[in-house]
């Protein structure tokens, strides 16, 4: 039987949403405070998935200064209707509560609009376009009596397509069937005349579950599934691979297939560095509703193949970028914002210019930072960069990044008599701490770091190449940490407070899965 490897999409792809306009399927993940912001994946087999842009491409589209990494874009749903495709997502601002945005194009590759606020309150904002064309709005929120209902709700009102406002009376509609735990992600889909609300429970961590309710009208009354959690791994213990799996969204191919896109994570001993990843899940719809994994009931590394899918193309080869295109690939993100100003390819000449800026990681603004995301846990990293430093402040280099507390930078900076050291060092909760200085003969160097299932180990050459140290894996983990996001991998530079304090030139990144699969 032909297969594909999951997760479909590696790395920190959270909260996916999937739909299909004829033979084409699109998938947008959240982004939190990365920018561009909410990208968007185009595939015709639901397995092989090309970058096709970003729903956020424009700093007129969303303000994430100020924020923690991990609040920012959440959880989006992706709706085509008529000609139109329709994204609504949750602003999280941290303390500061959430603003719910849609957004609109014609074209998914863009442009789109600039974003309508919606009146709605609570997070995972979800549309649902009815057979006779009406647009209803779901989202969950805090119930008014956690006591008697548990403590989230899941809501919903019409949404004028005109007007792009919500209109009419606010239906509740479902606490959850587990009720002790939040439940979210709600996607309302209609299958033989009967409405089934597909949500997300017990959080997006060990305990996450998708729990069903169903009803004859789209308003309600919604009654629980009692099938569920009709998909978890909550149970499946520590031998299992795939972990925290929930937060689906479901299509349904031109074979006439049903699919789920669901979140999971791949721990190591426990702790896991990738975040959350897509993996995609055969579903089969029955009397009672829907049946995910009707094979084995559970997710799987190795799926058999959507009908009429091709085995997809290796796709962990090393690539080595030289920046000589006018513009980054997709796969580059800043931090909040564009950073045009700081950091530009050289279209011709090839490499990157990395003009350093006074922010430094640990600022909520937009450093002087590209990343992208770490996919592949068995990886290597390098850079070539060439940077003459005047002061131990300026420093240039590459970067581990898991929140703007926590990550590891290996950096070309000077000592305090000038002369050029590379320097790692390990932030953690804000507090920075030196692991090792080397001082080199010149302003060019290759910085490298190898990640496995133990660690992080960094590398720099100089002539000849030399270790400078490591970081255990766990570090970096959401287990760890917190926060929504998984590790990225990239390239800063910063003065420490220091405005013009020069530019760093980096040749080329290269990104070397070293195994072939995803591990
Ligand atoms: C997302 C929600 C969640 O909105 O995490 O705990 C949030 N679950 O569904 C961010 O990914």
């Amino acid at each position: 039987m032909p297969t594909f490897a999951n997760p479909v999409l590696p790395g920190s792809h959270p909260d996916p949403s999937i739909c299909r306009v004829g033979e084409d399927f699109y998938l947008v993940t959240s982004s939190f405070t990365y920018y561009p912001g909410l990208p968007l994946f185009h595939s015709r087999d639901l397995v092989d998935w090309r970058p096709l842009g970003h729903v956020v491409h424009r700093p007129s589209q969303v303000s994430l200064t100020g924020l923690g990494v991990s609040d920012g874009l959440w959880a989006a749903t992706i709706r085509h209707h008529e000609g139109t495709f329709y994204v609504v997502v949750t602003l999280a601002r941290g303390r500061q509560g959430s603003t719910t945005f849609l957004y609109t194009a014609s074209d998914p590759a863009g442009p789109w609009s600039d974003p309508v606020t919606l009146e709605a309150e609570g997070i995972d904002p979800s549309l649902f376009f009815d057979d006779d064309g009406r647009c209803w709005f779901t989202a969950c929120r805090d119930a008014a009596r956690p006591e008697v209902t548990g403590p989230g709700e899941l809501w919903m009102r019409e949404l004028d397509l005109e007007s792009l406002a919500l209109t009419g009376p606010t239906h509740i509609l479902w606490h959850g069937a587990l009720r002790g735990a939040w439940v979210e992600a709600p996607h309302v889909y209609k299958r033989d005349g009967v409405y089934h609300l597909i949500g997300a429970e017990g959080g997006t961590e060990h305990h996450h579950a998708v729990t069903a309710a169903r009803a004859d009208a789209v308003t309600g009354p919604y009654t629980t599934d009692p099938r569920s959690p009709l998909l978890t791994h909550r149970h499946r213990g520590a031998a299992e691979l795939i972990h925290n799996v929930g937060h689906v969204d479901l299509v349904d191919t031109p074979a006439g297939e049903t699919w789920a896109v669901a979140l999971g994570v791949r721990p190591v001993e426990g702790t896991h560095t990738l975040g959350r990843e897509v993996f995609l899940v055969p579903v089969e719809w029955t009397p009672r509703g829907p049946v995910f994994a009707p094979d084995t009931g559970r997710v799987r590394l190795t799926e058999r193949l959507p009908a009429g899918a091709a085995t997809p193309p290796h796709r962990d080869s090393p690539v080595r970028d030289h920046f000589d295109s006018a513009a980054l690939g997709p796969e580059w993100n800043s931090l909040r914002g564009p950073v045009d100003d700081l950091v530009s390819p050289r279209p011709g000449e090839g490499g990157l210019t990395v003009r350093l800026s006074p922010e430094p990681l640990t600022s909520k603004a937009t450093p002087a930072f590209v990343a992208r995301r770490q996919q592949h846990l068995r990886l290597s990293a390098a850079c070539r960069v060439r940077f003459a430093a005047g002061a131990p402040t300026q420093e240039a280099g590459l970067a581990v990044f898991k929140e703007h507390d926590r990550h590891a930078t290996l950096a070309l900076t000077a000592d305090a008599s000038g002369t050029p050291h590379v320097v790692l060092t390990a932030l953690e909760n804000g507090v920075a701490t030196r692991l090792a200085a080397l001082a080199v003969t010149g302003s060019e160097v290759v910085l490298a770091v190898d990640s496995d299932e133990s660690g992080y180990a960094f590398r720099v050459e100089d002539g000849t190449w030399s270790v400078l140290g490591s970081i255990e894996r766990s570090f970096f983990s959401t287990e760890r940490a917190g926060g929504f996001v998984g590790v990225y991998i990239g390239l800063y530079g910063t003065g420490n407070g220091e405005a013009d304090a020069g530019e760093a030139q980096v040749r080329w990144f290269e990104y070397s899965p070293r195994q072939a699969g995803h591990r």
